[in-house]
This record gives structure tokens, C-alpha cells and sequence, in this order.
């Protein structure tokens, strides 16, 4: 991979909140060493000055978009995906997953099923993921090389559990907390070794306990030690499903009110470097408490409607100043690619005005008032890039265009004769990109860069 010095010529579109769809057209978008350095209207730029660089023109159906970033991904779980949607968690986790995950203490296993994972979601424009890996230490190491290798931006967790799990899959606390500290280290060697011109690590380790029916306290404390010795990335699931609160509550029923929140807090967990999936089940003194620990929520809408029979309730928890982003959750969802999670965000929050509506009060319209803003496309894909940028704390890095940031970026045509919706080009630039959101797919994707690197 080299870093290529280019000029990016034509449309430039992104979210930098979530009410604002910002389109740039006739600009440039100037990248060196993997940072964007100039984006100004093209009439105001002298493009003399760049003649060593790519020169990247975009057609009338071009734009840039920033990169996905995919919160809350099972990486061994792509071998599942779009398969079992028919259980509950619990029985899902037992009879499908957990024999599944077990494969990958076979490292030939683990190498061709996260080669094709990685291949894959870069090819949907995942720029960036946060995965949860197994228990297997070596397997966790190949997915951390692949990751580095295709140069995706990744962070990483050895997953961690030592009770509530088969005989097949399951670690001592010992193990699982020495061989989450081993990772640890091997993946700041790895950053050691990646001096790219000066750009950040793309890969980054995450402490993982599964969730919290899998972890004994012991092991929860030690994993809070270790966050704490290495300032690293936390993640876990949180009130995903009602049977999971009850198992915790059963489990642990004397530490603090016996539910997730609290018992994250106080094994050291609930920090601003944790993002925990889904978060369906949260009361609002939960929220004010992640709030205040700066710890964020990895929403999965489509596990959401498959598993928890609820939903996140994004701009409730936005508004209250909760980070919230998109996860795939490979393999609980059946999408590897953001766009439908995208629509599915959107989609769950209609379902709640649904689920709002009186049908017994004739006088009320069809569509009641929102009380919160609308999650409509644009704030979807918002959540999918620069809200999900935000959950990591790497938001001053990635997920919009501007001036400094690293250009992860997406190359889409929606003029391709593959495509899955037509093109008319009378249209304006915004319906252009709603549609891709709406009607499109990685065949609209033709080019992806992380870090200005194209992969
Ligand atoms: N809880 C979970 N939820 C989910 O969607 N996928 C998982 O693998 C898992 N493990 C615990």
C-alpha cells in the first residue's frame, strides 16, 4: 500500500450534525499523508500547485462520502450471517453461535473466515470496525494482522468469558485476563511497527467481556484494572433484551441495583473509552450515568427488531447527551453492510411513533407530533459515520471532511450499469445521494481509502 498524494475534483458530501446534509459541489478535497489539507471551491484553487498528485475528476454522478464505521461487529459471526433469525438471544447464543465461535480455535479456520470478512466490509465501505473477535487468543491476533494488512481501521477485542458458557467455549477468569493483556501488548507492537508518514495506529485493542451473564465479577474487576493500566477502548453489550436484564438481575442482584449500568460501574467498565451495544432496556437514570462517564451506545437496529423487541431510542438518548452510533452486529443482523442498518435506524424510529399512537383517539393525525427530531436519512448516516466517530473518541479524526481530519473516505457513482436504482441526472445532488442511501448498495461503491490509502 502507498500513500498517495491526490486532488479529489467534483462533489463532496457529509454529515457534520445530524439535521445537516452538507453537499460541497464544484470543490476540491486535497489529501497528503493521509489528511485532507485544502478543501475550497475549485474556482478559488490554483491546481498548478499539485502537479505531482492524483488527479481524481468526478463525474456528474460522483460524490465523496466519509467511510462507515461499523460500532458493533462479531467477526466470527460472519460465517452465520443471515442465517438463524428465527430464535431468541439466549437460545440463539447456545444452539448456533457459541459452536460456531468455537471453530475459530482452528487458526487456518479463523484466517480464511476473517479474510473474507474484512474483504467484504471494506468492499461495503466500512472503513472503520469495532469487532469482537473470540476467545482465542491466536485468532484474535490473525484477525488484528488481516485488519492491518487491507488496512482497515479496526479496534479489537479477545472476547472474554468464564461462566454461563459450553464446555467447548469457555476460559478460565485467569486466562481470559492474561491473554486480554497479551493482546493488548501485541497490538501495540503492532503499532509500533506502522509509521506511515506519521498517521495514527489503524488498529487498536478493545477489552471485551462478552456480556455480563458470561463474565464472573473477578473477571469483570480485572478486565476494569486493565482499561484502567492501558487507557484502552471497552466494549460489551448492555439492556439488550428483556430475558438478558432478568439473567443479570438473577446473577447479581446485590451489586448496586443488580443491572447493567451499575455493574459495569463498579468493576471499573463504565468509561469514555466504552461502547456498548444496543442499549435497548435503559432507564433514564442509566443514560444520565453513561452520559457522565462518557461512555457511548453502539445501536444495531436490525438485531433490535430480530432479538430485543424494542428499539434504541437514538435521539432520546442523543438528546439527553449520550454518544450513539451504528453497529451491524454481524452475525445477530443480517447485513454486513451499514447502508441497511442505515435505513433500519430510520425505520425504528417510525416504529416508535407507531407504537406511540392512540388508536382509540380518532382526532389524533395518522403521524402524531415528534416530541424528538426525526432520524431521517441524513441522521442516520450521520450516526453510521461521525456519530459512530464520536462513540470511539476518534471523532477529530474521521467521519466528515474537514481540514486536518484523515480522509477515510468512499467513492460513489450512481450512474453504474449494475446498479440497483436508476439514474437520472436532472437530479440535484442531495435526492442523488438519498437515493444511494435509500435504493443502493456496494455496486455504487467504486472506490474506498483509509488514512488516504486506497484499499
Ligand atoms: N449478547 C449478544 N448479543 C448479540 O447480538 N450477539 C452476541 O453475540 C451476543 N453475546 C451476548
Amino acid at each position: 500500500m502507498t500513500i498517495q498524494k491526490c486532488v479529489f475534483y467534483g462533489t463532496i458530501i457529509d454529515t457534520p450534525d445530524p439535521l445537516t446534509l452538507r453537499v460541497r459541489k464544484h470543490h476540491v478535497c486535497v489529501v497528503n499523508k493521509g489528511r485532507i489539507e485544502i478543501i475550497e471551491p475549485s474556482a478559488s484553487r490554483n491546481l498548478d500547485e499539485h502537479q505531482d498528485y492524483v488527479f481524481i475528476k468526478l463525474s456528474e454522478s460522483q460524490f465523496i462520502c466519509p467511510g462507515f464505521v461499523d460500532l458493533h461487529c462479531h467477526a466470527p459471526q460472519y460465517r452465520q450471517v443471515g442465517s438463524a433469525t428465527e430464535v431468541s438471544l439466549l437460545e440463539w447464543l447456545t444452539k448456533f453461535t457459541f459452536p460456531n465461535e468455537a471453530r475459530c480455535s482452528d487458526p487456518s479456520y479463523a484466517q480464511d473466515l476473517y479474510t473474507k470478512l474484512v474483504s467484504r466490509l471494506l468492499r461495503n465501505g466500512t472503513t472503520t470496525a469495532q469487532y469482537f473477535a473470540t476467545i482465542h487468543l491466536e485468532a484474535t491476533k490473525i484477525l488484528a494482522e488481516i485488519c492491518q494488512e487491507k488496512g482497515q481501521r479496526a479496534y479489537i477485542g479477545k472476547v472474554c468469558a468464564d461462566q454461563n458458557s459450553p464446555d467447548f467455549y469457555i476460559e478460565t477468569t485467569d486466562e481470559g485476563v492474561r491473554n486480554t493483556e497479551e493482546f493488548i501488548n501485541y497490538v501495540h507492537h503492532m503499532q509500533k511497527g506502522r509509521d506511515i508518514a506519521g498517521t495514527n495506529a489503524l488498529i487498536h485493542p478493545v477489552i471485551t467481556p462478552r456480556f455480563i451473564p458470561t463474565c464472573s465479577i473477578n473477571m469483570l474487576s480485572q478486565l476494569g484494572q486493565l482499561a484502567k493500566k492501558y487507557d484502552v477502548h471497552i466494549q460489551s453489550h448492555i439492556a439488550e433484551t428483556a430475558d438478558q436484564v432478568a439473567f443479570v438481575h438473577y446473577l447479581y442482584p446485590s451489586i448496586g441495583d443488580g443491572r447493567d449500568v451499575a455493574i459495569f460501574r463498579e468493576t471499573g467498565l463504565l468509561t469514555n473509552k466504552a461502547v456498548f451495544a444496543h442499549g435497548v432496556y435503559l432507564a433514564d437514570n442509566e443514560v444520565d450515568e453513561m452520559v457522565a462517564s462518557g461512555s457511548g451506545v453502539a445501536s444495531c437496529p436490525i438485531a433490535n427488531f430480530l432479538f430485543s423487541k424494542g428499539i434504541t431510542a437514538i435521539e432520546h438518548l442523543r438528546r439527553r447527551g449520550l454518544n450513539v452510533g451504528l453497529g451491524t452486529d454481524i452475525g445477530g443482523a443480517y447485513s454486513s453492510s451499514m447502508l441497511p442498518v442505515v435505513r433500519a435506524a430510520v425505520f425504528a424510529n417510525r416504529t416508535m411513533d407507531f407504537v406511540s399512537f392512540d388508536r382509540s383517539n380518532a382526532t389524533l393525525p395518522f403521524f402524531p407530533e415528534h416530541k424528538d427530531a426525526v432520524v431521517d436519512f441524513k441522521f442516520a448516516f450521520y450516526l453510521a459515520t461521525l456519530g459512530g466517530a464520536r462513540a470511539l473518541n476518534i471523532d477529530s479524526q474521521i467521519g466528515s471532511f474537514e481540514v486536518g481530519k484523515q480522509f477515510d473516505a468512499l467513492l460513489i457513482d450512481c450512474n453504474k450499469e449494475s446498479q440497483a436504482f436508476d439514474y437520472w441526472n436532472e437530479d440535484e445532488m442531495d435526492i442523488i445521494f438519498e437515493k444511494w442511501v435509500n435504493a443502493g448498495d456496494d455496486r455504487n461503491i467504486t472506490g474506498v481509502w483509509v488514512q488516504g490509502v486506497k484499499v
